[in-house]
């Protein structure tokens, strides 16, 4: 009763009356005592097992993390969930920005929560640590979505290089998984190097475009639409329904100018409306009959197979390149030495072979010390 009381008088506040300091303290040190409880490895594993969303956003945090012993943290976590994860469909969305993927995904997972499906979002895009928008942009393009309890948001890690950001959603997409969540959904910007990292992540790839005016083609990459399982025509509504259907004949063309998948899917053409909803649940039937066919014929099991292998050696690519950057050694020695090679004072490879050896004797001597 007494400390209502003094609360009460403490938050009240007159003018000309300081606020009581000690209250004040009493709050920040709560605060921070509740901050300190770190749920243990095991405390994640149950949480997310027990499909806890307050829990899987803990973990994927420390995945993001770039804290060593965070990470550390994290793959004990991804370890324990392997066992439970791999049991969904994973589709990758691609398209220049202003295609409409955030809305078109909005539209789609709609869908697919009302056919019972857990659906979790999850985006690559490098780039947002530059622009800021993306990730306020998807959420509020995704109003729907973030309110129903059957999907999950996640927007992409920020600050990183792509290899980091790509490492970190294929481990999201395990804990994912882990958390009962059986349709994942990655979007990505149709811009550099982002769609094959998601490519190598996915089952299936859908290529978003839209009617442009003059040739449909140009401008395509032709490695983007030789990656898509299923090009889908946005923004066929309105006056842009002629267009878009036209479009489609086109891709249609070009695409069987490329050789055949070797899941033995050929790649579809459809026009879709992601704000009337036109063509929208065509697209998930698609994605059905792919799965009849890849399961079937086992190219979507292979395929996840060979997707890990890549993955381990992508871990480890990365692994070395932030290892070797961060080597206070070499950073010291890299400046001067990129000097030395611009003014020919040594060979690239000599001066390349130079830091290796200083990596790796320095490595080595660290380890005798330990
Ligand atoms: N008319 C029309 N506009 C759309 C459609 N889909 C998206 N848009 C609009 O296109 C703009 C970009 O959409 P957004 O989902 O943010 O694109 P993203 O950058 O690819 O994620 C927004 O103003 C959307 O309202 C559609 O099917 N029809
Ligand atoms: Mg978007």
């Amino acid at each position: 009763m007494s400390n209502k009381k003094s609360l009460r008088s403490a938050l009240t506040e007159k003018p000309g009356v300081p606020t009581i300091e000690i209250v004040s303290a009493i709050a920040v040190g709560t605060i921070q005592h509740f901050r300190k409880i770190q749920p243990s490895i095991n405390d994640l594993v149950v949480g997310i097992l027990a499909r806890n969303i307050t829990t899987l956003s803990r973990a994927i945090t420390l995945v993001e993390s770039t804290n060593s012993i965070h990470l550390a943290k994290a793959n004990e976590v991804i370890n324990a969930c392997l066992p439970y994860a791999g049991k969904s469909m994973r589709i990758g969305i691609t398209g220049v920005p202003g295609v409409g993927k955030s809305t078109f995904i909005e539209a789609f997972g709609k869908i697919l929560t009302s056919l019972g499906k857990k659906v979790a979002v999850l985006a690559v895009d490098p780039s947002s640590t530059i622009s800021h928008g993306s990730i306020l942009g998807d959420k509020t393009r995704m109003e729907e979505l973030v309110k129903d309890k059957n999907a999950y948001i996640r927007p992409s890690a920020s600050g990183e290089t792509l290899g980091g950001v790509a490492r970190k959603t294929r481990e999201t997409i395990t804990l994912c998984e882990a958390a009962g969540f059986d349709t994942i959904i990655i979007e990505t910007v149709g811009v550099g190097q982002s769609e094959t990292a998601v490519h190598s992540m996915v089952d299936f790839f859908l290529l978003l475009k839209i009617s442009g005016a003059g040739d449909e083609l140009q401008g395509i990459k032709r490695g983007i639409m030789e990656m898509a399982d299923a090009i889908v025509i946005n923004k066929a509504d309105g006056d842009n329904i002629k267009k878009a259907q036209f479009a489609k004949m086109e891709f249609n063309r070009a695409l069987h100018l490329f050789p055949a998948k070797n899941s033995g899917w050929t790649p579809t053409t459809s026009t879709c409306s992601s704000i009337t909803h036109e063509g929208i649940s065509t697209v998930w039937e698609t994605i059905e009959q792919f799965l009849i066919l890849t399961k079937e014929n086992n190219s979507f099991y292979t395929k996840r197979k060979e997707q890990n292998q890549y993955w381990m050696l992508e871990t480890i690519n990365e692994y070395l390149k932030t290892s070797f950057y961060n080597q206070s050694e070499i950073q010291n020695l890299l400046e001067s030495t990129k000097k030395a090679v611009q003014n020919d004072e040594i060979s690239p490879f000599a001066a390349a072979q130079l830091l290796l050896d200083k990596y790796f004797h320095t490595a080595d001597s660290n380890k005798k010390e330990n």
